[in-house]
């Protein structure tokens, strides 16, 4: 039932760019913004909100409180923004420091961050985006060549963007998409490449066993993929018409082999931090 809650206060007219400038830079994303002849608002959303009810001691004086990930710099921020309506950062009595700020002559808010940040908050771990060393193997069907290659240029500019050596790509060319599982799956077995990036283009209005082949295809990259334990990505279109492929190998919605390429370089690096036992939030 609850979708949001927004709460409303007023600001002079001139210290509202002032007050908009500073939540920019504190992190804050920025809404619709709306005006009319007397009034005009700027809406700005956090990411995630509450609402707190406590009975005992109150946590501080302030009714809202913003959590930011490094305080001295907000404060710092605020300081050069609002130096008459920034407080001192304090000590809390729950292991953590607080500066107020006064955004309106009703509204303070509290600016604060654990002690010890992020000690209690789960650990996530993610690749990242660098590919150097890696090895990849790209599986590219040469039916609809016309679509595939530009999937395959797509891929190769995302692994030399994010520093793959050429000698490190291993292209293997294909039929068409029914064929690039059992490639994939021979080419997983050499050991030679550390992911495999999969690129096709089953456009419907020319197969007339598109569902089969589309199914058939997707079932046998995954297999592949969790049969030899080696990421493989997915970059095989499956498009109504021609159109629609021109438009997802490079032109209007991106390029999809990039982003197959992209994957495939996270997932190596998540496989490596995963097998270093990466419990340090990398
Ligand atoms: N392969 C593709 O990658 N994309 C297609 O759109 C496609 N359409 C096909 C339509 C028909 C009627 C047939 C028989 C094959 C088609 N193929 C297509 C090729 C298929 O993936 C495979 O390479 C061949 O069937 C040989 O096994």
């Amino acid at each position: 039932m609850i979708r949001s809650f927004t709460l409303v206060r007023q600001t002079a007219p001139e210290k509202l760019d002032r007050l908009a400038s500073l939540l920019r830079a504190l992190g804050f994303e920025e809404g619709a913004g709306w005006q009319d002849e007397h009034s005009r608002g700027a809406p700005f959303l956090a990411p995630v909100g509450s609402l707190e009810l406590v009975a005992g001691r109150a946590p501080a004086s302030p009714d809202i409180l913003i959590e930011v990930s490094d305080l001295d710099v907000a404060h710092q921020l605020a300081r050069k923004h609002l130096p008459e309506s920034t407080g001192e950062i304090e000590d809390t009595h729950w292991k953590s420091r607080v500066f107020s700020l006064e955004l309106a002559s009703n509204l303070h808010v509290g600016f604060w961050a654990f002690n010890e940040p992020f000690k209690s908050r789960p650990k996530a771990t993610e690749g990242d985006l660098d590919g150097r060393g890696m090895r990849f193997g790209i599986v590219v069907s040469r039916w609809n060549s016309f679509i595939t290659e530009r999937l395959l240029q797509g891929a190769i500019d995302a692994l030399r963007r994010s520093s793959v050596h050429s000698s490190d790509i291993h292209i293997v060319r294909v039929p068409g998409s029914f064929e690039i599982p059992s490639a994939a799956r021979s080419l997983a077995g050499t050991g030679t490449v550390d992911a495999i990036i999969t690129l096709g283009c089953l456009i419907r209005g020319e197969t007339t066993h598109y569902e089969h082949i589309a199914t058939e295809v997707t079932r046998g990259i995954g297999q592949s993929a969790q049969e030899t334990g080696i990421p493989h990505t997915y970059g095989v279109l499956t498009c109504e018409d021609l159109e629609q492929a021109i438009d997802r190998a490079g032109l209007k919605s991106g390029n999809k082999g990039h982003e197959a390429a992209i994957s495939a370089i996270e997932m190596v690096s998540l496989k490596k931090k995963l097998k270093r036992g990466a419990g340090d939030g990398a």
